[in-house]
């Protein structure tokens, strides 16, 4: 088919609001918003919700061994395919959009190109990515890690979640321990985009309608558990205690006075803190906190970690207590390919939407692809900037540009 019909292609927005909606009643919360964490039951919903769809419009469907799920339509060729994709995984306090509305739109670019009767040159996969999220399971990006081969696929099955399951045996309880094999990365995927909501207040405070994404700030995740020792709250003189919770306070308050204090944008998140026995008149003698830094630039984010460690050095020796640390996540700042980010900010415009280039701040499948085929993300607004929260939302005419940027954007990259 000549390139100047498919360039009049759009997309079904009806059909793709209605699959969005479909998708969120799989770990719908009460009062709005979504709970689908990383193979949970309602993970499953979700993934066997998109896998129905993916059958029903004929794509071949591969489940490798880390439940990364990967829907293929057939092209002219069987050269690498041209892939889209995200997460159907969510945080514990989703809204609908994150992740999913780039799988859904994925879906939806093929079925559009289906129902024009075009068969593409290369072939044309969507996939979804196992814990994206990595609230459950660290690291996050998990799936796409593997898919990638950036993180061993044993490293990833044997990882314990916060609740003590294992990724293994979860995959193998909600049925996707896959056991497809992809070649190489670059002998599977020649080009890879995603579409996401921004989760950021740029593109909504300056009413426009694209982020066109340049790359992917660092991240850098840990876990530290501090051992005091347990005591009466009303007996023991301060200079007596081992405090392992006022250690853990410390650190909370630091970390966010380092990010005020730094350049670029430094950011730094206590997501999540325990103290045991938990008790209002018992000294802890445990407690676990992480902490979540990030930063564009990696030797400030690396200045961040060394300044964050010399902090709880000086701590443990004041407090006499001891310190366990674990690593949850690291990975370096990433570009994009400036080819692929260039033609997407010119689609966006030759389509009359304005555009602003910018920086992910969050983490995405995308950048794990970054490193082996041309990659880019294509960004809509989030209401108020708002993200990891039920309130999270993107209007019908920003999905439906973005899908519909989307489209275009493959339609060059395939045909
Ligand atoms: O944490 C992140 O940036 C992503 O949502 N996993
Ligand atoms: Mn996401
Ligand atoms: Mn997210």
């Amino acid at each position: 088919m000549a390139m100047e019909t498919t360039v009049s292609l759009s997309v079904n927005s009806d059909r793709l609001q209605s699959r969005l909606y479909k998708l969120a009643e799989m770990g719908a919360l009460e009062g709005g918003g979504v709970s689908r964490l990383a193979l949970t039951d309602s993970d499953k919903m979700g993934r066997d919700l998109v896998v129905s769809w993916m059958t029903e419009l004929g794509l071949d469907i591969a489940i490798d061994r880390i439940g990364n799920v990967v829907g293929t339509l057939k092209g002219q060729t069987d050269q690498p395919a041209v892939m889209m994709g995200s997460h159907i995984d969510t945080v514990s306090t989703a809204g609908i959009f994150d992740g999913n509305l780039g799988v859904l739109a994925g879906l939806e670019v093929i079925e559009t190109i289906v129902d024009a009767g075009i068969t593409p040159v290369r072939p044309l996969s969507v996939a979804f990515f196992t814990n994206e999220e990595g609230s459950r399971f660290a690291p996050d990006m998990m799936g796409s890690a593997v898919f990638t081969e950036s993180l061993a696929l044993e490293t990833a099955l044997e990882t314990i979640g916060i609740d003590g399951k294992s990724v293994a045996d979860e995959l193998a309880r909600i049925g996707y321990l896959g056991e497809d094999t992809f070649p190489s990365v670059s002998d599977t995927v020649s080009a890879y985009i995603e579409l996401h909501v921004e989760q950021g207040p740029v593109l909504d405070e300056l009413a426009l309608d694209i982020g066109v994404v340049e790359g992917v700030q660092g991240i850098s995740w840990s876990e530290y558990t501090f051992h005091g020792t347990s005591n009466h709250a009303g007996t023991t003189p301060m200079s007596y205690r081992q405090d392992a919770g006022v250690v853990a306070a410390a650190v909370m308050s630091y970390v966010h006075q380092l990010a005020e204090s730094m350049p670029n944008n430094q950011l730094a998140t206590v997501g999540s803190i325990e103290f045991r026995p938990n008790l209002v008149n018992v000294i802890p003698n445990y407690s676990r906190i992480t902490v979540d830094l990030r930063n564009s630039n990696e030797s400030e984010l690396k200045r961040a970690e060394s300044e964050l460690e010399a902090f709880i050095a000086s701590l443990v020796k004041k407090h006499g207590v001891r310190v366990e640390k674990k690593v949850l996540a690291r990975f370096e700042p990433v570009i994009f390919d400036s080819n692929m980010v260039g033609k997407i900010e010119s689609l966006a415009k030759e389509s009359g939407m304005s555009t602003k280039r910018m920086f992910s701040g969050a983490g995405h499948d995308a950048q794990m692809f970054a490193p082996h085929c041309p990659t880019a993300m294509i960004f809509v607004p989030s209401q108020d900037g708002i993200s990891h929260n039920i309130h999270e939302h993107t209007t019908p005419r920003q999905v439906t540009n973005g899908a519909n940027l989307l489209l275009q954007t493959i339609l060059k990259l395939c045909m």
